[in-house]
């Protein structure tokens, strides 16, 4: 009797579960897609976001922590699979190598343009007039001194993982700089915060789209433009006798990378994956709702698929 009545009601519950799941929710493999994180805040929003998204699909998600240069090499591999954020400024050559040489797939654009490069808060142009070229910041380096830099000026400068030389940039421009580089993008925020509220001088390594723009006022450092004969021609910029003189883009890619593997086991997360595509201004929502609001990556990206819900649903078409 007992028996009975339980067999019936599973059978129940079976049957409303297959009435109530979208046609979609079958995974092709419950082989675990491993979406890649860094250590920045929109990419771990971001990666949530994705990795959300799939597994309200069918699909089991993993995430596994990445220096943002090796991802590339581990993604090419099969180790990890996915990355949202690959950032022209800091990543280009990792990713074109990884792309040209271990077979890693390139998995589109995003609409954003992005910037990575020196940046000062506004009321650093009352002491420094023509601190937004690098000339001009360059011939007030001294205000930006500190104990460990004097008399050179200090920059703050990214965690080292981000692939950023800033010595080499320095030595090349010849300037009167000295980068000191956090090991964190917490510590960038908090030495911004201090030198704003007492209105220091400071540089710092910042990116665009943050949340930074709708909390601090401030403008990108101008270098000369990255063309190709900066890192190949000598004779290339202001000083003939060196490489690399020159700044970041203006006008960035933001580009997502994938193991290519993906298409064959699992090909509509794949298709998800290739219709994906953030704007400038859902980047730097992604970012201030944990870097303003406090939430957690993990709750923010929950408040960003609520907020962005046709967004998500447009990607799954
Ligand atoms: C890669 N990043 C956005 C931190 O410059």
């Amino acid at each position: 009797m007992k028996i009975t009545k339980l067999l019936a009601t599973s059978a129940i519950v079976a049957a409303s579960l297959a009435f109530t799941l979208p046609a979609y929710a079958e995974a092709e493999s419950d082989d675990p897609i491993i979406m890649v994180q860094n250590n920045w805040t929109s990419q771990l929003v971001l990666s949530f976001v994705v990795g959300k998204t799939l597994e309200g699909m069918g699909y089991t998600v993993e995430y596994a922590p990445s220096d943002s240069q090796l991802q590339f090499k581990a993604i090419a591999d099969g180790d990890m699979h996915f990355q949202v954020e690959a950032w022209e400024g800091s990543m280009k050559t990792a990713f074109e190598k990884a792309v040209a040489e271990d077979g890693m797939v390139d998995a589109g654009s995003h609409t954003a343009l992005t910037r990575e490069e020196w940046w000062i808060p506004d009321y650093v142009l009352e002491k420094c007039p023509e601190a937004q070229n690098w000339e001009g910041l360059n011939a007030c380096a001294e205000i930006f001194a500190t104990a460990e830099t004097k008399p050179k000026g200090r920059f703050v400068g990214p965690p080292a993982d981000w692939g950023k030389n800033y010595a080499a940039r320095i030595d090349a421009l010849e300037m009167n700089f000295k980068a000191i580089n956090v090991g964190q993008a917490a510590t960038l925020w908090a030495e911004l915060q201090s030198a704003y509220d007492r209105k220091e001088p400071i540089v710092l390594f910042n990116w665009t789209p943050n949340f930074i723009e709708s909390k601090f006022k401030g403008r990108f450092v101008d270098f000369p433009k990255p063309e190709k004969g900066c890192m190949e021609d000598k004779a290339w910029g202001p000083n003939p006798n060196a490489t690399g003189d020159c700044g970041a883009p203006h006008s960035g890619w933001l580009k997502k990378a994938a193991w290519s593997g993906l298409a064959e086991k699992y090909p509509k997360a794949w298709a998800v994956m290739q219709k994906i595509d953030f704007d400038n201004a859902q980047i730097a929502a992604a970012a201030l709702m944990v870097d303003v609001d406090g939430l957690s990556p993990e709750d923010a990206a929950d408040k960003w698929i609520a907020d962005n819900a046709a967004v998500v649903e447009g990607w799954k078409k």
